[in-house]
């Protein structure tokens, strides 16, 4: 019974086995699955825009692919996501529905513009380098098909942060122009990708409760300080300055300290009120009428080939 359902429950997430999509689990375990998972498969649908932006203006014939693999890796990333959703009893038609209505969130990171191609490169570095330092704890999620997504969504966004690296050091072996690109990149994404981890511990409402589940590993903060602490070599290894006077070695602690993000900003993106968020959820919402008559095709097709099982 109910009670026996609970501590089955509870000794499988402490086991650190799985929970299966038909296994019992508690209704706001589900709920907070359902919120995470889809701000997720919506942040990864929505983040091809910043960079699809640029796809038809790259550089080079092989920039161009490159680009345009990182955005295909994106859609599916936004797919194995949408159906790790799905195993939990929401249909993917009423997630995307809650999205461009404004009901349902995806990262504040996707709400910045992208004015120029080094732009590309500091997404690769610092958006996927932040992407992985929050989801590889994540591949021991304790709901199994979440888990298992985020195994090959790291594995392709570790590729997605080199490339990303990768362009930026070619930049800045180039013109006094090109490094100056670069930097501007830097002191602009900087801040943001800071803040994709979340509010400060004392203001983040879900994550004692997502710990306990282990659905998180870690509080945003210290994940925060991970990021930080694998991005200043790299940043000094690429010759760019990070915009932030307090970053300083703390012995003692062994990480680098460093300033506080601009809270109010977070909040204000996240509300609906960044730079590019109305622009954003219009470019969605068209794609999803532009797309409605594939969808009837299909479904039509689905049922015309049921009907013929059934001849
Ligand atoms: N933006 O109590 P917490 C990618 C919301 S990477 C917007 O701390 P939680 C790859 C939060 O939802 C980006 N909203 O919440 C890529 C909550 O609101 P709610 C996607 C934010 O869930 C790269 C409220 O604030 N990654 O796409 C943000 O415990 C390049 C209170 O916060 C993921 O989604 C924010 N930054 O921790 C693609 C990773 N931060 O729902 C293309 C999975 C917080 O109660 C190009 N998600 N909020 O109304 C997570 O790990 C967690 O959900 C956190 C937030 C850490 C984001």
């Amino acid at each position: 019974e109910a009670p026996e359902l609970a501590e089955r429950f509870e000794a499988v997430v402490a086991a650190e086995q799985r929970i299966e999509p038909r296994d019992w689990m508690p209704e706001a375990y589900r709920a907070t699955l359902i919120r995470q998972i889809a701000q997720h498969a919506h942040s990864e649908i929505i983040g091809m825009q910043p960079e699809g932006n640029w796809l038809t203006r790259a550089p080079s014939l092989r920039r161009k692919a490159i680009l345009l693999a990182k955005a295909q890796d994106e859609a599916g990333h936004g797919l194995y996501l949408y159906a790790a959703a799905e195993t939990l009893g929401v249909d993917r038609g009423d997630l995307t529905e809650r999205l461009i209505s404004g009901r349902q969130k995806y990262s504040s990171i996707f709400n910045y513009p992208t004015l120029n191609y080094a732009d590309v490169g500091v997404i690769g570095w610092l958006v996927d380098g932040a992407a992985i330092c929050n989801q590889v704890p994540l591949c021991r999620c304790s709901y199994g098909p979440y888990a298992r997504a985020m195994v090959r969504i790291c594995k392709e966004e570790s590729f997605h942060q080199r490339q990303g690296y990768e362009l930026l050091m070619t930049l800045m072996r180039g013109t006094e122009a090109q490094r100056r690109m670069v930097q501007d990149a830097v002191d602009r994404w900087w801040w943001p990708s800071l803040m994709m981890f979340g509010p400060s511990d004392g203001d983040s409402p879900n994550t004692a409760r997502s710990m306990a589940w282990r659905i998180k590993r870690h509080t945003n903060d210290e994940l925060r300080q991970r990021f930080v602490d694998m991005t200043v070599p790299q940043a000094e290894h690429l010759g760019v300055t990070l915009p932030d006077p307090e970053l300083r070695w703390n012995e003692e602690r062994g990480g680098w300290d460093f300033g506080e993000p601009d809270w109010t900003e977070l909040q204000q993106v996240i509300k609906g009120n960044g730079p590019c968020n109305e622009q954003r959820v219009s470019v969605r919402k068209a794609a999803h009428e532009n797309g409605a008559w594939v969808r009837e095709a299909a479904a039509e097709y689905a049922r015309k080939q049921k009907e013929r099982e059934h001849d």
